[in-house]
């Protein structure tokens, strides 16, 4: 539930009670009933991945509506085919960027999503671009990417092919491999979790 003016100037009194407290645990149940007595519903105890404190109330970082947590990242699945930058383009425009992946827990989890969405691992295209130099692979969202022995390439990958494959997708016989960017596939969009 989105945080209010109304829930915002409940925080005085979040405060206020928070200094008669002295025992953790007890005031972490009072918080909890406090916040969910305010109407914020994403309170969830301790329990969170990651969380953050608003309002007097902790709320678990989560994904926004339509997206699917995994650990601390939100995916989000596109079927319409788009060359690799109008992907990217349309991820930066709700929030995100091009799917980064960083291990096999990821790919496994998108993939049982995907062959639920489509009946197959459809080969999609992710986040990742060696396009400043060939063979340094890096991630939209700016963080450097993987070496060339990365584990969830597909075997023979990166090829470079033609010298023309600058741009990650994913369910390449198997694995992950370098394409051409004008190629036209489906995508998946990321961005870490927060308080939505
Ligand atoms: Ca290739």
């Amino acid at each position: 539930m989105s945080r209010d003016g109304r829930k915002t100037r409940d925080t005085p009194r979040l405060a206020a009670a928070s200094a008669d407290h002295h025992n953790t645990m007890a005031w972490t149940r009072l918080l909890a009933l406090l916040c969910l007595a305010s109407g914020i519903t994403g309170f969830k105890g301790q329990d969170c991945v990651s969380s953050s404190t608003t309002g007097g109330c902790v709320m678990c970082d989560s994904c926004p509506d339509g997206w699917l947590q995994f650990s601390y990242k939100c995916f989000i699945y596109y079927s319409d085919h788009r060359v690799w930058s109008e992907a990217e383009s349309f991820c930066m425009d709700i929030g995100g960027n091009l799917a980064k992946i960083e291990d096999i827990a990821e790919v496994t989890f998108l993939n049982s999503h995907l062959e639920e969405a489509t009946k197959e691992a459809k080969r999609v295209w992710i986040g990742g671009h060696d396009k400043f130099l060939e063979g340094q692979w890096m991630w939209t969202d700016g963080s450097a990417g993987p070496a060339t022995g990365w584990k969830l390439w597909s075997p023979g990958q990166p090829s470079d092919s033609s010298k023309a494959e600058h741009c990650m997708e994913m369910n390449y016989l198997g694995g992950i491999n370098d394409d051409k960017c004008h190629e036209r596939k489906p995508f998946i969009c990321f961005q870490p979790t927060r308080p939505f």
